[in-house]
């Protein structure tokens, strides 16, 4: 325990003991602690996550610990990302209803969230890699990127609150620089952190070499870390997206901040990109029909976003940016301005996008799409792939037209050798 603090991490067996008087908790799961089934079942890189089994029902309970649990002690990390996570979750279910589970109850000293157990759901990743699908996968991610990207913006917020609620998670300082240097930086020169690979060297190099491209990599940071646009859930990724056959859900926002609004479609597009470019080494015969299934989700998920913004943009514009006044009160169209606006978005979102496809394969954490594939022979060419269809959409981030031109170069990069 932590004396000054009271903080203690949460084990399988001091669990009962510690949360069973709480109400919140005993009404979903049963007051019957003896009855309780506990089980860890963290397999990020950060929390513990239990699941709680009573007689009336089973609850998760997320505990953050005061450091990354992938790497150990050694890199403390600030207990108060449950603090950011909980109120990221409670806008994340106003602005995309039905989005996100549920939270039962919060307890900051102790940095833990209790909520809703999504079942039968599993890690979307998990379903990719095992060639599953998802019915209105699609449609749940366009409008969930859509609809949290414009309402927690100033096209939407009033100010007053907008800026508040900037303030209010300006406080998430070195979460956001874990992205800041993992996803960023690191990827770009030999840092500590680093692995990859064996057999990328030609690869690896021959990014590390363009400099064109660390500087746009870098301006991509730069408007991150400074463009407090809209609050994002940064880190949606297959692994923050829990799915059945047909329903689906976005969890774990703790890396949220006010950032660009292209950001969270920019790093899910990249994560089906690298779901995409993997399937060779997990699937059989039907190869061919699945790569085609998830290029059909990133279409669908884009043009979705597209819609459900423009839909936004003529029934929500209450905010300032934009205003009626200026436009439709004019008898003027504000539809080129939208156009604008969106494509100000995918410029920033395909440059994201290539940016996320380096750091799962340069940086510290990977991705299992290809970390399942155990043969680094095999494994290393699906990865070159990636990593030079990503360099190609940093590069020319603002001259792709729509999602159908990122799947067409998909296709390409698919057929060629770079080893
Ligand atoms: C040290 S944390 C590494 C990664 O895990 C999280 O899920 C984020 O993706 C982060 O970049
Ligand atoms: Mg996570």
């Amino acid at each position: 325990m932590n004396e000054s603090t009271g903080y203690e991490a949460l084990t399988v067996d001091t669990l009962p003991a510690r949360l069973g008087k709480v109400a919140e908790i005993t009404a979903r799961v049963g007051a019957d602690t003896a009855a309780w089934q506990i089980d860890e079942v963290g397999d990020g890189n950060l929390n513990l996550v239990f699941i709680v089994s009573g007689a009336a029902g089973k609850l998760i309970i997320k505990q953050a610990l005061p450091y990354v649990r992938l790497v150990g002690d050694s890199w403390p990390l600030p207990l108060y990302r449950a603090y950011y996570e909980y109120h990221a979750l409670t806008r994340q279910a106003v602005r995309a209803p039905e989005s996100v589970p549920s939270i039962v109850f919060f307890n900051e000293v102790q940095a833990l969230i209790a909520m809703e157990f999504l079942e039968p759901h599993v890690i979307l990743r998990r379903k990719l890699i095992r060639g599953e699908r998802v019915e209105g996968l699609a449609k749940f991610l366009g409008e969930f990127c859509a609809q949290t990207a414009f309402r927690g913006s100033e096209l939407s917020m009033q100010s007053a609150e907008k800026k508040a609620d900037v303030a209010l998670f300006a406080g998430n300082v070195e979460i956001p620089a874990i992205t800041e240097s993992l996803v960023f930086t690191d990827p770009y020169f030999n840092a500590e952190r680093n692995n990859h690979t064996l057999g990328l060297d030609t690869v690896i190099a021959q990014l590390r070499a363009d400099v064109a491209l660390k500087v746009k990599a870098q301006q991509m940071l730069q408007r991150f870390a400074s463009n407090t646009e809209t609050m994002v859930h940064g880190d949606l990724h297959s692994g923050s997206i829990m799915s059945t056959a047909t329903e689906s859900r976005v969890i774990d926002p703790e890396f949220v901040q006010y950032g660009p609004l292209g950001f969270d479609i920019g790093m899910l597009c990249a994560n089906f990109l690298m779901a995409y470019f993997s399937q060779p080494a997990h699937r059989g015969g039907d190869l061919n029909e699945y790569q085609r299934w998830i290029l059909g989700v990133i279409k669908k998920t884009c043009e979705t976003f597209v819609t459900e913004f423009k839909h936004l943009w003529e029934n929500e514009r209450t905010g300032m940016l934009y205003p009626a006044s200026l436009f439709e009160d004019q008898g003027h169209d504000s539809t080129p301005a939208c156009d604008a606006v969106l494509k100000g978005i995918w410029t920033d979102a395909w440059a994201i996008c290539g940016i996320e496809m380096h750091r799962r394969c340069l940086s510290l954490a990977h991705n299992a799409d290809f970390e399942d594939i155990e043969d680094a022979a095999i494994r290393a060419p699906l990865e070159a792939r990636n990593l030079m269809m990503g360099a190609e959409l940093i590069h020319r981030a603002a001259e792709f037209k729509s999602a159908t031109d990122i799947c067409e170069l998909a296709r390409t990069y698919n057929n060629k050798d770079f080893l």
